[in-house]
């Protein structure tokens, strides 16, 4: 299947197992409104069966310039909290959904744009890519999860750092940091990133689903429980048929083995 929706705000290119979603609001420097997360959610809720990897970029010079500042005005206390929670939902399917989701980032990566950048699993940055949480400047706060998923990646005195001097990160010190974990010429982020989605659709679904789904919860369960953990996942894992068979490959020498990169 090769299906191609030119969404007004999401462009959906789908392409057998691999799902290429676009933020597409160039104009507004991607700039995300409450209908842009909208059509996050709704992507994600209604991913195809045969979809075993997302990569979501953006349209245009940046990958997105954070929260749409002109949704602020004249909200309510009670209003701001909602349009959150509506964040907190859509970026829930991203990471928390049936398949991991590789990012490709390119110029700005700031505020929002950063927090949905967390979401995603594999973060590929091409070198004019660059970090910022200017919530400080704007007078707000980090509304999308950042404060949880950014602190989580590169430490919440980090974070504070960002947002109290408004201090970018080039893409460069972003993967030395750990903001993203690849970096490519201009131009090379989509490659780098159909590379990676082919790998990872080559795993057993249920090992996706292991480590983007339980390693997070995992990591914040005290060592007893979260070793408990590990070992249901580990044996629903090994007891699956694809892994009895992957494992046999091996043994009779039909698999490829570890090679260094
Ligand atoms: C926007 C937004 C936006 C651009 N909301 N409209 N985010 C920020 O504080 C970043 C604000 N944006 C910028 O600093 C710059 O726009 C960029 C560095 C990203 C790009 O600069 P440039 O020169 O390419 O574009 P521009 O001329 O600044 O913007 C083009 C248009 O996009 C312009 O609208 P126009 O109608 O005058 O053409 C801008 O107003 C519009 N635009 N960014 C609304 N963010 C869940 S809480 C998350 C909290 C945050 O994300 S805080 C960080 C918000």
């Amino acid at each position: 299947m090769n299906d191609t929706t030119s969404h007004a705000l999401l462009r959906q290119q789908i392409d057998d197992d691999i799902a290429v979603f676009t933020l597409n609001r160039p104009a507004k420097r991607n700039a995300i409104s409450l209908p842009v997360v909208g059509a996050l959610r709704s992507a994600f809720d209604n991913l195809p069966a045969s979809v075993r990897v997302v990569i979501l970029n953006g349209e245009g010079d940046h990958f997105s310039a954070g929260l749409d500042l002109s949704e602020l005005n004249a909200s309510t206390p009670a209003e701001s909290m909602m349009h959150s929670h509506q964040w907190y939902a859509a970026f829930r399917q991203i990471q928390f959904g049936r398949v991991p989701v590789i990012s490709v980032l390119h110029g700005a990566v700031v505020g929002g744009g950063l927090e949905l950048a967390a979401a995603t699993h594999v973060r590929v940055v091409e070198e004019s890519g660059y970090f910022g949480l200017p919530e400080g400047q704007r007078g707000i706060f980090v509304g999308g999860g950042g404060s949880v998923r950014i602190s989580k990646l590169i430490g919440f005195s980090r974070v504070a750092e960002m947002m109290l001097t408004g201090r970018v990160y080039g893409a460069a010190e972003g993967v030395q940091l750990g903001l993203a974990h690849y970096l490519t010429p201009a131009g090379e982020g989509m490659r780098k990133a159909r590379e990676l989605a082919r790998r990872i659709a080559g795993n057993a679904p249920l090992s996706n689903f292991a480590i983007t789904n339980a390693l997070p919860l995992i990591a914040e369960q005290p060592m007893e429980h979260g070793l408990m953990t590990e070992s249901l996942m580990a044996a629903i894992t090994q007891g699956d048929d694809e892994a009895k068979q992957r494992v046999a490959a091996f043994l009779d020498k039909r698999a490829a083995k570890v090679v260094p990169s």
